[in-house]
């Protein structure tokens, strides 16, 4: 059957009705946010692509997990579910649960990172480099070159580590002052990109020989597996759950959001092999997140969390989070809109400096581009570039090559049609894109500014 697109691989149980405001409603409350859409009320959002993150649609599945919560205060039921979910997807000895991601990387950044290190990274996130500073270390960015332009399409694993960059800094400053690369699987700030099994186990190589741990920021595993199996020839007939144990054989520890590919609303963990790690970590744990068998997590969290892991690995699901995606992103590149390619694989990115090539990095294009794509449509979107980035120590704005406003599906979240009216959304704010004006601080917070700064029209 021809058809334009395959429908989703689920129907709906229940649902949550949207409203939209009038044109003159989102000017208003877009401009009392400080023009920062993490600031709006998410009653004021029509379609919200602000993340991915905790935002998804839990199965029937799930639900019913969360009557079987066994609220005990230690060694409950879900916590051994999910320590044994996690232990055999990932094939890891030792699992702490955390309350989030960022939760699992305050522990291993606390444990690990002294003033003085280096950490190696393919891309920095936002939190992670936030933990890893706050701790003494420098944060390298050891991706490949190609990762920071936009429109180089013709490389498939754009998150891929330079091995050549990562072996000069081991040259430069020492394995002994390295005490882990953090490599993201897959690279959410280059737009989404996977990493190859082939680089993986080269990574793997290089720190074995120097005697430093690969950690992964596993956060989307599970779409980075799936571009091995579409992209990588010899892992065509593998399933998804045989790539992803690989994957993680040539890791010693990682550290998890489960709000992304676990397909829950809170949640996440840091898992190893190393003894010595995981004692550090669950005592650490106690005092920031709660005991080693529920690190801020509810029973039932932790019950549907561990179902969601297991469901993330059904090809059917992930093929169809890929491919709306994908879907999204060819109906902007048809109208000859800037985005990131290849298209990765939770989000379609704005290449703001092409968008709004009048607008200079120093007046934010994608912050301002993000605030008038809700103004147009309703449509909540996330800036991912000089705001995001933020300051050096020196106090300077980092202006990274990737200005970016991302498009952040929701898993099982939105149909189709619900993608049809955020490309049209981008499509006409595109057409008045030469009346859109820059904007400055009004106020701006000293760490971590994207979250609760807000701006001004220059
Ligand atoms: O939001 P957390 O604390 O559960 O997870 C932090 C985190 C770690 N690594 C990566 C790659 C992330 O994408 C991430 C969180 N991402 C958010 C919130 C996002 O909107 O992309």
């Amino acid at each position: 059957m021809d058809k334009k697109y395959m429908p989703e691989p689920y129907k709906v149980k229940m649902v949550e009705p949207l409203r939209i405001l009038q044109k003159e409603e989102r000017v208003e409350a877009i401009k009392k946010a400080g023009y920062n859409t993490f600031l709006l009320n998410s009653r004021d959002v029509y379609i919200d692509l602000l993340t991915d993150s905790g935002t998804n649609a839990m199965s029937d599945r799930q639900w019913a997990g969360l009557m079987m919560g066994d609220e005990a205060y230690a060694g409950s039921d879900n916590w051994l579910h999910l320590k044994e979910t996690v232990q055999s997807i990932m094939g890891f000895k030792h699992v702490v649960p955390t309350h989030q991601g960022r939760g699992a990387e305050n522990l291993l950044s606390q444990v690990l990172v002294k003033p003085g290190t280096y950490i190696p990274g393919n891309m920095y996130f936002t939190t992670t480099r936030a933990h890893q500073e706050m701790n003494g270390g420098t944060f390298v960015d050891v991706i490949i070159d190609e990762a920071h332009i936009s429109d180089k399409e013709d490389v498939l694993f754009k998150g891929n580590i330079d091995i050549k960059k990562y072996e000069d800094l081991i040259n430069k400053v020492g394995a002994k002052n390295i005490p882990y690369i953090c490599v993201g699987v897959t690279v959410n700030l280059a737009g989404g990109q996977p990493v190859s099994m082939k680089n993986l186990r080269e990574v793997h190589e290089l720190s074995q020989k120097h005697g430093i741990k690969v950690m992964f920021d596993c956060t989307r595993y599970v779409e980075n597996a799936y571009f091995i199996k579409a992209r990588e020839e010899e892992y065509k007939d593998k399933t998804i759950a045989e790539i992803v144990k690989e994957m993680f054989s040539y890791a010693d520890g990682a550290t998890m959001s489960g709000k992304k590919d676990g397909i829950v609303n809170i949640g996440g963990f840091l898992a190893m092999n190393d003894e010595d790690l995981y004692y550090k970590a669950a005592a650490l744990v106690v005092v920031y997140e709660g005991m080693p068998s529920y690190g801020g997590m509810t029973g039932r969290d932790m019950e549907a969390f561990s179902i969601g892991l297991k469901e993330a690995l059904d090809y059917n699901y992930i093929k169809h989070r890929i491919e709306q995606v994908e879907y999204l992103g060819n109906r902007l590149i048809e109208a000859g809109i800037p985005i990131v390619k290849p298209i990765g694989g939770h989000a379609v990115f704005l290449d703001a400096k092409k968008f709004l090539p009048h607008i200079p990095q120093s007046q934010y294009p994608a912050q301002v581009l993000a605030a008038e794509i809700y103004i147009e449509s309703g449509v909540r979107t996330m800036e991912r570039g000089n705001v995001s980035a933020g300051r050096n120590k020196e106090g300077k704005e980092y202006f990274p090559s990737l200005e970016l406003v991302r498009l952040t599906i929701p898993r099982r979240v939105y149909s189709y049609a619900h993608l049809d009216y955020v490309a049209e959304a981008i499509i006409n704010t595109y057409k008045r894109r030469d009346e859109i004006k820059g904007l400055k601080f009004s106020y701006e917070p000293p760490v971590l500014r994207f979250f609760t700064g807000k701006f001004e029209y220059i």
